[in-house]
């Protein structure tokens, strides 16, 4: 992969070599801090760097006690939590659980957590695994307005939302009918009514075709399985409607004025073998109409799957080849496209080729052309594509007409001038549109860049998750982290600043400057139905077998020293943490009854169980409170 350039490029990228060989010295010299030192970095591994000024990002390292200016939503990959970064600093500050039960929180432990996760007739879990993908935050204007995060699990189809008040998942929805199910966007502004200027729906692809519905038949016909483009309400999280299409979803992205949503498209073959999926040469990104859609839903043009009563609109290529009726549209792109970004001047969806080595830029406003008619072929909305480098997937955006790929055979991120990029595709052969390439270590999937995907991208950061990080940190094992790292891309040049590690497998990520979240650092009791607001409240309150148990902490004690219960008796304890002093957390353990969770300032959680082990048990606090913490306890006698 030595010298590899795009054919408009005049020199050669550094070679790849010399570049790994002083990579790994310059690992060995500074692995051991977090985040590598900028001047090693700045030497070895951007050598095309050397030089160049060095714009206004400032250093990546903070001094104790300073607070970072951004943060990052990162998703937290198989422990299906989403982790709340501060950036530049790369520190992690909270794990937000979702979709797989946390030890510490006691999200799938509490009654509260687990309503929300989802649970089987008999009151255990319906799901303890995830695999999460994608974070986007809801909108207001084209940029983040601090409401709500969303973050998919590819593995059972759940979309979950997370309050940015309280940092919390608050919502979980299962999508019906779709397996896969991987690219997510919030809309950014209703299609139809002005004053609805910011989200009100997320979209959700999902990548497997399956039979429909999905029962037993028809398994052994794969080419007539099928997928689905799904829209739930941001705020109720039910699903609204469902698009049946040709081909699947993966990426999923949202214009600035609301009229279009798309998706790219791997697998237009319908193949069920990997080989049937990359036999075509070109694939699609398929755009749909939202305001036709959902007059389509209205007006009772759907039908309905299995047991699902989502109304299900038919958006297959046959029955949409007439624009001025058309639901959705297929815009062809090269061999098994995998991002799809929306540029932030609102014009472009930028494709990223994957098995192609090429970038294709879409204008929005011929794809509404076509749609009122006034275009005779979709693919004229294509106004560039062109090569980038090996395995292009994901881009970002600086704010300033660049767009920033990520290549992962070529290990690079490239930056590229989309205006010169539609001016080459045009015939002019003299515009420049790759700017700059950078090394990364090794194999990036996403890349985003501070604020990057709204209308005030300020092209100060870029952060790329690399999936490999072979030397990069010291030896674990087999299981190596994967390699999160930032670049400075406020000026001319890229500049490596930093590596990660972090544990495998987060994908996408969005950075947004932290004025834009107004987080509350203390509950109020009301939020809790539940919630005991005075001590004199407690105690244990018995109905036949089922018992509830009403106790408060205020450090060190809680409000009940010791509870008795019957063995068999079905205990509900109640707790809710009075102590509204920022910071102060209490947990509360039962040993031999698996519970352990914690109650914030003001917070009231509960669990539920069956006291089925007779004895003493000394229940404690788990979160270190006050200097009597570890006196803090209360016994639970459970009686023979
Ligand atoms: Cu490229 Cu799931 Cu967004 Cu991974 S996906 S990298
Ligand atoms: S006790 S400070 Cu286990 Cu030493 Cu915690
Ligand atoms: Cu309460 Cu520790
Ligand atoms: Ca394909």
């Amino acid at each position: 992969s030595q010298g590899k350039k795009s054919p408009n490029e005049s020199a050669p990228v550094t070679g790849r070599r010399r570049f790994l060989n002083t990579a790994a010295l310059a690992g060995l010299s500074v692995g051991f801090v977090g985040c590598t030192d900028k001047t090693a970095a700045s030497t070895s591994a951007a050598p095309a760097a050397s030089g160049a000024s060095h714009g206004e990002a400032s250093s990546p390292h903070l001094k104790p006690g300073e607070l970072d200016t951004y943060y990052g939503l990162w998703s937290g990959g198989h422990t299906g939590d989403l982790r709340v970064l501060g950036l530049p600093s790369g520190r992690e500050i909270l794990r937000i659980p979702c979709f797989v039960p946390d030890a510490l929180v006691g999200w799938g432990i509490t009654n509260e957590s687990k309503k929300i996760m989802g649970t089987k007739p008999d009151g255990s879990l319906r799901y303890t695994v995830g695999d999460s993908h994608h974070v986007h935050a809801s909108y207001k204007d084209g940029n983040y307005d601090g409401r709500y995060a969303w973050i998919n699990d590819k593995i059972n189809s759940r979309l979950a939302r997370i309050r940015l008040d309280y940092f919390v998942c608050d919502k979980i929805t299962e999508l019906p009918n779709v397996q896969g199910f991987h690219g997510i966007f919030p809309d950014k502004r209703d299609p139809v009514d002005p004053a609805i200027n910011y989200t009100t729906r997320v979209f959700c692809g999902s990548e497997f075709q399956i039979p429909l519905p999905n029962q037993g038949q028809g398994t052994d016909k794969t080419d007539q399985y099928r997928s689905m483009f799904t829209c739930v309400d941001a705020e109720t999280m039910e699903v609204r409607w469902q698009v049946l299409i040709d081909g699947n979803c993966d990426l999923t992205a949202t214009s600035y004025d609301g009229k279009l949503a798309a998706t790219n498209q791997y697998n237009v073959e319908n193949g069920a073998r990997y080989e049937d999926m990359m036999s075509a040469e070109r694939d699609a990104c398929l755009f749909f109409n939202i305001a036709r859609i959902e007059q389509a839903v209205k007006d009772g043009k759907f039908r309905t799957v299995g047991t699902s009563k989502v109304p299900v609109v038919d958006g297959t290529r046959a029955n949409n080849a007439d624009p001025k009726t058309a639901l959705t549209a297929y815009v062809s792109v090269p061999k098994n496209p995998h991002g799809v970004n929306a540029s932030p001047d609102g014009k472009y969806f930028i494709c990223a080729g994957k098995l192609s080595p090429t970038g294709t830029v879409i204008e929005l406003a011929k794809v509404l052309d076509w749609f009122d008619g006034k275009l005779e072929k979709i693919d004229q909305a294509i106004v560039a594509e062109v090569e980038l480098g090996l395995g292009p997937l994901h881009t970002a955006f600086d704010g300033r007409g660049n767009g920033y790929t990520t290549l992962f055979l070529d290990s690079q991120v490239v930056k590229w001038n989309i205006e010169a990029a539609i001016k080459f595709h045009a015939g002019d052969k003299t515009a420049k549109y790759v700017l700059d390439r950078i090394d990364v270590q090794y194999q990036p999937g996403h890349v985003n860049a501070s604020q990057s995907e709204t209308v005030a991208a300020d092209g100060k950061w870029l952060a790329v998750g690399c999936k490999f990080s072979k030397d990069r940190f010291l030896p674990v094992g087999p299981l190596h982290p994967e390699n999160e790292q930032l670049i400075d891309i406020s000026g001319e040049k890229m500049v490596l600043a930093g590596d990660h590690p972090v544990r495998g497998e987060p994908h996408d990520f969005i950075i947004l400057k932290r004025e834009l979240l107004r987080p509350k650092q203390v509950y109020a009791l009301d939020d809790f139905p539940l919630a005991v607001k005075d001590p004199k409240e407690s105690g244990v309150f018995r109905s036949g077998r089922k018992v509830t148990v009403k106790m408060t902490s205020l450090a060190p004690a809680f409000s009940l020293r010791e509870f008795t219960v019957k063995k068999g008796d079905e205990v509900t304890l109640i707790l809710t943490n009075l102590d509204k002093v920022e910071d102060l957390t209490h947990g509360f353990a039962i040993p031999k009854y698996n519970v352990n969770f914690i109650v914030n300032p003001l917070e009231t959680a509960s669990v539920t169980f069956i006291a089925d082990q007779p004895g003493v048990f000394w229940c404690y606090c788990t979160h270190f409170c006050h200097a009597l913490h570890l006196e803090m306890r209360t016994r639970m006698i459970v009686e023979a």
